[in-house]
C-alpha cells in the first residue's frame, strides 16, 4: 500500500477558481456534468500536467476548452500531460455517470432510505467527479440539481428553483471534502437567526415525515451556539441559509459541510420519552461542534490532511468552552477527562499511538481519532493555560484575520501565537509531533516554611518514536492545609526541562498539594499519596476537578487491592462517599460522577501500567463486588437519594434536571444489587422519559435481571430505530462475560438486525467490545465474534470496519493466551481476500 507522507507536501499544480455542477440524480445512473475553471499555481512555477482525482467513476465525456478529449482514467484518477494542456487557464467539462443505490461505503454520494446524500471528508468527491479533491484547492460552487424528489439541497444559498430542479450557490470558495447533496422526501423545523450585524438566516433541519416534532432541542442548540460564536469568538455567519439534514446510514457523528451539515440522525432527533439527557448533551455538543466548523475547518480549512488536528482540536475545544459556558465547567473538564482517558490514552500506550499531527498514512480515513481530536483539543488548553486569556483572545482574532480564505497548517497557527506573544513555542511544538502520553513524577520535601516539588517527565517510546524530547507541560497547583484550608491559590508551573524543581516558601505547616488542577496537561501523574491526604483533597480541594480526582483514585485504590488481594474496601472509603452524598452543596451531576467507579477497561489500563497483566473475568468480579459493597454501607443515603432526586415538573433536558436524574440513575444501579430490583422494575413501568426507562432497564441488566422489561422495551419501541439500537446495545454491553458473544450472536440474527446500518452494527458489535469482560472472554468468542463481523462488513464498508477494529489495540495488556487468541484475528482479518486498504492499515499497525 502506498504510504502519504507529509514531507512530500507540494503545492496544487492547478488551482480552481469555479465549478459548476448538474446532478440528475437516479439510484442506479446518476450524471454529474462538471465545469471546473482551472488556473496555473503562481506557487508551483511552470508549466505541469493535470492530475484530478476519481474512483468508480465512469467517465462519459471529457472537454478542455470545448475541445472533446478522449482521455483513460486509471483507478485512481486521470492525468493529462502537460503538452495536451493550454497554458495559464483552461476550463474543463465532463460527464460521470456513478451509482449511488450501489454505494454501501457511505462515502462520496449514496443512498440512506431513499434518500440521497453525500459524505465527502476525508477523500470522497473524488468519487462523485473527476476532481483535484484535496483541501488546499479552494473554489466557489455552483450546483443544480434534477430529481423528482420534493427537497433539493446543496451548499451555499439557493439561487433558483422549479418542479423537479433547484440551483444553488456558494459564494465562499472551499475545498470539495466540504461540498455536500442532499435529495429527498423531507419535511424541516424551521426557524429564524438575526446575526449581530443584522442579517436574517433563515435556519432549516430537515428530517423524515414523521420526524418534525423531534427537532426542537437540535435548533435551540443551533441557535444558541450561533450567538455564543459571535460572542465569544467573535464569529458571524455568513449565508442567507444554514440547513441541517438528518440521515439514518451514516459513517461519522455529523459532517460541517458548507451550510449544509448532515447529521448521523442520532445527533438531531430527540423527545424525552425516546432520548437520555445523555443524548440531549451529545446532539447540543454536536450540533456546536459542527456550527462552529464554519470558522474553524471551512472558512480556514487545512492544508493537507496531516494539519487535521487543526480544525478538529481547536473545534473540540471550542465545543468544550460552549458546552462548559451552557452547563457546568467542573462538570464537563471530568467528563471530557474520562473520555480523554478511555479513548486517547489508550490509543496513546497502545500499537496506535501516533502524533496529533501524523506524518504519514496510508488512509486518512483511519486518523480521525481521539488523538487527533480530543489530544488535539488539550494541546490548545495547553497553549492557552501558558500564554494566558487575553493573549489567547488576540492570537485567534489574528488567526482570523490572517488567514480567512486559506489552507493552513499548524505552523500558522503556532504562529499567531508567537507574534502575539513574542514567545518561542518552539519546544510547545513537540506537542504535535511526539506521539505517547508524558508521565510526570512528583517528589516533594519540606523544611523550614519550605515546601519543594521536584517534578520529572518522561515519556514512553511509542511505534516508530523510540526517543522523546522534553516538552513544556503546564502544572496547576495549589497548596492545601492539613485542615483543608487552601495555602497557596493555584499557580500554573512551567515543566520544560526533564527534571525541574519549584519552590514554595513561608508556608506555616507542610502542605497537601493539590496538582495537575483543572487537568491542566494530558498526562499521566505518577505520585505515592497517602489516603489522609487524598481524604483532604477529597474533603476540601477548592478545584473541583481534583476533588473529585481524589475520589477517583481512592476507587482505583480499593479496586486494585481487592483484585490483587481480596482486600475489603476501606471504611475511610466508603465514608468519603457518604459525606460527599451528605453534602447539600454538592451539583448532583457531580456526586453521580464521584459515585462512577473506573471502568473494567480502565483498571485494565491502570493494571497494565502498573507492570501487570490484567485478568478481565476477576476484574469484572471485584468492580461488581464493589458496587454491591458500597451499595450496602450507603444504603440508606442511595434511598434518600433515588427518593429525593425524583422528577418534579415537566421534563427538561438542561443541565440541573439532567444532573439529579444522573444522581438518582446511580443511587438506582447500587440499590438493585441490594433489592434484585424491586426498585427498577418500579421505576421502568412509572418512567415518562427515556434517561429513567433506561436507567431502570440497565439497572436490572446489570445483575442479570429484566427480561419482561426488555421485552416490554421492545414491544413499545420496534419501530423507533434509534430506540432500538438501545436495545441492541444494551443487552450486548450488560450480558455477563460467559454469555456475551452468545447474546450478541443472537441479536445478530435478529430480523431487526440490519449489519448495514453503521448505528445498528455499532450497537452490537461495538456493545461486545465494549463489555470488556465479554469480549476478552478466555474462550476467544469475544475475539472471533468481532473479527468475523469486521471481515464481513469491511469490503461494504471500510470506513467503519476499520474504526471498530481499534477494539483490538489493547491486545498486548493481556496474557500469552489471550493475546495469541487476538494475534489470530488479526492475522485472519489481514489474510481476508477483501481486505480494504482502510482494515489492513489498522490491522497491520496492531501487528506491529
Ligand atoms: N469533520 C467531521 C467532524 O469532526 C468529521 N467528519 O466534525
Ligand atoms: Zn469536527
Amino acid at each position: 500500500p502506498q504510504v502519504i507522507r507529509l514531507a512530500d507536501y507540494a503545492p496544487p499544480a492547478w488551482l480552481v477558481d469555479e465549478v459548476s455542477l448538474i446532478f440528475r440524480l437516479d439510484p442506479a445512473a446518476t450524471r454529474v456534468q462538471s465545469r471546473i475553471s482551472f488556473r496555473a499555481n503562481p506557487a508551483a512555477p511552470g508549466h505541469h500536467d493535470l492530475w484530478l482525482d476519481g474512483e468508480n467513476l465512469k467517465l462519459l465525456s471529457a472537454r478542455i476548452n470545448g475541445e472533446a478529449r478522449s482521455v483513460t482514467p486509471g483507478p485512481e484518477g486521470l492525468r493529462i500531460p502537460a503538452t495536451e494542456l493550454p497554458e495559464g487557464q483552461f476550463l474543463w467539462e465532463a460527464e460521470v455517470e456513478i451509482a449511488p443505490e450501489g454505494n454501501t461505503a457511505l462515502e462520496g454520494l449514496y443512498m440512506s432510505r431513499g434518500m440521497y446524500c453525500t459524505q465527502c471528508e476525508a477523500e470522497g468527491f473524488r468519487k462523485i467527479t473527476f476532481y483535484p479533491d484535496r483541501p488546499d484547492v479552494m473554489a466557489t460552487f455552483r450546483v443544480r440539481i434534477e430529481s423528482e424528489l420534493p427537497v433539493l439541497l446543496s451548499n451555499g444559498n439557493p439561487t433558483a428553483q422549479g418542479a423537479g430542479w433547484a440551483e444553488w450557490h456558494d459564494p465562499w470558495p472551499k475545498p470539495a471534502y466540504l461540498f455536500a447533496l442532499v435529495a429527498g422526501d423531507l419535511v424541516a423545523q424551521s426557524n429564524r437567526f438575526t446575526t449581530v450585524s443584522g442579517t436574517e438566516v433563515a435556519l432549516n433541519i430537515w428530517v423524515r415525515p414523521g420526524d418534525e416534532n423531534k427537532c426542537a432541542y437540535a435548533m435551540d442548540a443551533l441557535i444558541r451556539s450561533m450567538r455564543w460564536d459571535e460572542e465569544v469568538y467573535g464569529r458571524e455567519y455568513d449565508l442567507d441559509v444554514f440547513n441541517i439534514v438528518a440521515v439514518d446510514d451514516f459513517n461519522m457523528g455529523a459532517m460541517e459541510n458548507k451550510g449544509l451539515n448532515i447529521f448521523n440522525s442520532r445527533y438531531v432527533l430527540a423527545s424525552p420519552e425516546t432520548a437520555t439527557d445523555q443524548d440531549y448533551e451529545n446532539i447540543e455538543r454536536i450540533i456546536a461542534h459542527e456550527y462552529f466548523h464554519n470558522w474553524t475547518g471551512n472558512r480556514i480549512t487545512c492544508r493537507d490532511w496531516f494539519q487535521l488536528c487543526l480544525k478538529e482540536g481547536l473545534t473540540v475545544y471550542r465545543d468544550q468552552q460552549f458546552t462548559g459556558d451552557m452547563r457546568s465547567h467542573a462538570v464537563k473538564r471530568i467528563e471530557d477527562v474520562l473520555t480523554l482517558r478511555a479513548r486517547q490514552f489508550r490509543e496513546d500506550n497502545g500499537p496506535l499511538a501516533h502524533n496529533v499531527r501524523p506524518e504519514t498514512y496510508v488512509e486518512i480515513n483511519n486518523f480521525y481519532t481521539a488523538t487527533v481530536y480530543e489530544k488535539g483539543a488539550e494541546l490548545i488548553g495547553m497553549l492557552r493555560r501558558l500564554v494566558g486569556d487575553d493573549a489567547y483572545r488576540a492570537a485567534l482574532r489574528l488567526y482570523f484575520e490572517r488567514h480567512d480564505g486559506q489552507a493552513c497548517t499548524i505552523e500558522d497557527w503556532i504562529r499567531v501565537f508567537e507574534d502575539t506573544t513574542h514567545r518561542d513555542l518552539s519546544q510547545f511544538k513537540r506537542w504535535y509531533s511526539q506521539a505517547g502520553t508524558p508521565r510526570v513524577m512528583v517528589e516533594d520535601s519540606w523544611a523550614d516554611g519550605t515546601y519543594v516539588l521536584r517534578l520529572h517527565q518522561s515519556v514512553p517510546a511509542t511505534p516508530g518514536q523510540p526517543l522523546k524530547e522534553p516538552l513544556v507541560i503546564p502544572v496547576a497547583v495549589g497548596l492545601l492545609g492539613q485542615d483543608g484550608r487552601e495555602l497557596q491559590p493555584t499557580v500554573v508551573l512551567e515543566l520544560s526541562e526533564p527534571v525541574q524543581e519549584f519552590r514554595f516558601e513561608g508556608l506555616p505547616q507542610r502542605p497537601v498539594p493539590s496538582i495537575l488542577r483543572g487537568f491542566s496537561a494530558p498526562v499521566i501523574l505518577q505520585r505515592d499519596q497517602t489516603s489522609a491526604e487524598r481524604a483532604v483533597l477529597l474533603a476540601h480541594d477548592t478545584d473541583p476537578f481534583n476533588r473529585w480526582e481524589a475520589g477517583r483514585s481512592l476507587a482505583r485504590d480499593v479496586l486494585l487491592a481487592m483484585i490483587a488481594r481480596d482486600e475489603a474496601p476501606s471504611t475511610a472509603f466508603l465514608e468519603g462517599l457518604g459525606s460527599l452524598l451528605r453534602d447539600p452543596a454538592l451539583d448532583p451531576a457531580f456526586i453521580a460522577l464521584a459515585l462512577r467507579l473506573p471502568s473494567e477497561d480502565d483498571l485494565a489500563q491502570a493494571l497494565h501500567e502498573a507492570g501487570e497483566v490484567p485478568d478481565p473475568a476477576r476484574i469484572h468480579d471485584m468492580r461488581r463486588k464493589l458496587t454491591h459493597l458500597r451499595a450496602e454501607h450507603l444504603a440508606e443515603d442511595l434511598h434518600r437519594i433515588h427518593d429525593a432526586m425524583a422528577s418534579t415538573g415537566a421534563y427538561d433536558p438542561a443541565a440541573d434536571q439532567a444532573g439529579r436524574r444522573a444522581l438518582r440513575n446511580a443511587a438506582l444501579a447500587g440499590l438493585t444489587h441490594l433489592d434484585q430490583g424491586a426498585r427498577a422494575s418500579r421505576q421502568f413501568a412509572t418512567a415518562d422519559n427515556m434517561t429513567e426507562q433506561l436507567g431502570a432497564l440497565s439497572a436490572l441488566l446489570e445483575i442479570g435481571a429484566g427480561a419482561d422489561e426488555l421485552a416490554a422495551f421492545y414491544d413499545q419501541w420496534r419501530g423507533d430505530r434509534l430506540v432500538l439500537d438501545k436495545w441492541f446495545g444494551l443487552q450486548v454491553m450488560f450480558a455477563a462475560p460467559d454469555a456475551a458473544a452468545e447474546t450478541a450472536a443472537g441479536l445478530a440474527a435478529h430480523p431487526d438486525f440490519d449489519w448495514k446500518n453503521p448505528n445498528r452494527f455499532r450497537a452490537v458489535i461495538g456493545g461486545l467490545s465494549a463489555n470488556a469482560a465479554g469480549f476478552h472472554h478466555a474462550s476467544g468468542a469475544g475475539y472471533r465474534f468481532v473479527a468475523d463481523w469486521l471481515i464481513r462488513l469491511d469490503p461494504l464498508n471500510p470506513q467503519t470496519a476499520a474504526r471498530m477494529s481499534t477494539a483490538f489495540e489493547t491486545w498486548q495488556r493481556y496474557d500469552p493466551g489471550r493475546q495469541a487468541l487476538i494475534r489470530a484475528e488479526l492475522e485472519r482479518m489481514r489474510s481476508a481476500p477483501t481486505l480494504s486498504r482502510d482494515l489492513g492499515e489498522m490491522v497491520g499497525r496492531m501487528l506491529g
